[in-house]
């Protein structure tokens, strides 16, 4: 049994000052308020629970910041960056995989997230090849998941075609493709990679309209009783194609044709109208907003005002991964709505401060989406993220401090051990090192 007390802590009913919480084999058992320190005691400062990523491709990591020269006359868009980014990771074997995710999830942790999404695609050899065991990659991750102690909630995607109506998979696509009776195969072993990690779930991702027949969808969502998570409306083509394919627009499609509920995450929604909002918010979905990628990548600016007024639910991802940083994407979101609006404290309630409110929806929505409970409770898995201190940081305002002035996280506790202290991981040093070596080799020496 361990104890941990801090000056003040986000609980589910609010700040609380002089929080002393009681951990018993990685889970809360006892969360007292008003406690004064015992003589002694170690004294922490104001501690949030750790946030859900909900929503990432941690091997994209490798190639962050290396898609940012004109590759033509004509500039660069979300489609010439895939196909650099399909190139740039075609060569990443399993245990380049560990070691790319690995740095990923260091980063993830200093930066405040505890759990992390998969949204998991590279499922075969380079070549296109399977390999022995169809979840080969899928274990990577976990490997990469038990070096660095953060919570992994794998979504493993099924993808089938290269757009809709069925089109032929383009090249760069071989490592992720199965059919039903494959992706069955790869679940299956999906399950037991998740059941060599403490804390691990499972659920299923239909990768796109694009890449998924509106059978082969049917088929998939009954295959779960986890999380299902899929990218949509993230682009003003895809919106397009999905017209000409069905009339409808992607969200429009994606509400008629599944039982969409709060399961459900739709990742980006960018291009969505104001009955959409009204739609995905009444069916409880979460969307899932990544907005530094979505920046990077030139994709739109989602209508969280308009979602929020609605009711609508969010969670953060990290997507790309070109920044890991969880501050950073909450700033985003809401610098976003400023520049469109010419407003500020846009996405802010009334009662709640900017900062406030986005990390309380986010953390709700994350959590959702990847298949946790509620957060800071007694049976809780014990993650936490103290904050570096800021002067005048009492309650709402350390948040504040925190996402648009200093950014910085002190320490993490994952399942009640320090993970994270003054900012730095614990396997850092290691993990750095050998993401280092993988990243020249397939980025310098390789090309
Ligand atoms: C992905 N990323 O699956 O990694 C996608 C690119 C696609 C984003 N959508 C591939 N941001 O959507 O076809
Ligand atoms: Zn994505």
């Amino acid at each position: 049994m361990t104890t941990l007390w801090f000056e003040q802590a986000l609980l589910p009913t609010g700040w609380r000052s002089q929080v002393r919480f009681h951990i018993e084999a990685g889970r809360f058992t006892r969360i007292e308020v008003d406690a004064a320190p015992d003589a002694g005691e170690q004294r922490h400062g104001s501690v949030l629970p750790g946030m859900p990523n909900l929503h990432s491709h941690a091997f994209q990591r490798l190639m962050a910041g290396m898609a940012e020269t004109r590759s033509g006359p004509d500039g660069d868009d979300f489609w010439s960056w895939r196909d650099l980014m399909y190139r740039l990771v075609g060569a990443i074997t399993p245990d380049d995989l560990t070691a790319i995710a690995a740095m990923a999830f260091v980063e993830m942790l200093e930066s405040g997230f505890t759990r992390s999404g998969e949204f998991h695609y590279l499922h075969h050899q380079p070549t296109g090849e399977a390999y022995d065991d169809p979840a080969e990659m899928a274990f990577a991750l976990a490997v990469a998941a038990s070096q660095t102690d953060i919570a992994l909630t794998l979504l493993p995607v099924f993808y089938a075609h290269g757009g809709f109506g069925g089109t032929p998979p383009g090249d760069g696509q071989h490592r992720f493709l199965t059919d039903l009776d494959g992706f069955a195969r790869l679940y299956e072993r999906t399950l037991q990679a998740a059941a060599t990690l403490p804390d691990a779930i499972v659920g299923i991702a239909p990768h796109s309209l694009r890449a998924v027949s509106p059978a082969e969808l049917l088929a998939l969502t009954m295959m779960t009783k986890g999380p299902i998570h899929i990218h949509i409306a993230e682009q003003m083509k895809e919106v397009r194609d999905c017209l000409a394919w069905s009339g409808r627009r992607p969200v429009e499609w994606l509400l008629d044709h599944a039982a969409v509920d709060p399961r459900w995450c739709l990742v980006h929604a960018t291009h969505i109208t104001d009955a959409e909002c009204r739609a995905i918010a009444a069916r409880g979905a979460v969307v899932g907003l990544c907005p530094v990628t979505e920046a990077n990548l030139g994709d739109g600016i989602f209508p969280a005002a308009s979602f929020l007024a609605a009711d609508g639910r969010f969670g953060i991802g990290t997507d790309s991964n070109v920044r890991i940083d969880l501050a950073e994407e909450l700033r985003t979101l809401e610098y976003s709505q400023r520049l469109v609006r010419q407003q500020r404290t846009v996405l802010a309630d009334t009662i709640r401060s900017n900062g406030r409110t986005l990390f309380d929806a986010a953390l709700e929505g994350g959590r959702c989406a990847l298949a946790d409970g509620p957060a800071l409770e007694v049976g809780d898995a014990a993650d936490l993220v103290e904050l570096a201190p800021a002067v005048a940081a009492a309650g709402d305002s350390a948040l504040d401090r925190w996402i648009f002035a200093t950014g910085r996280v002190r320490g993490v506790w994952r399942a009640g051990v320090q993970v994270v202290a003054e900012g730095r991981h614990r396997n850092r040093d290691a993990i750095a090192a050998r993401f280092d070596a993988v990243a020249h080799r397939l980025l310098v020496e390789q090309r």
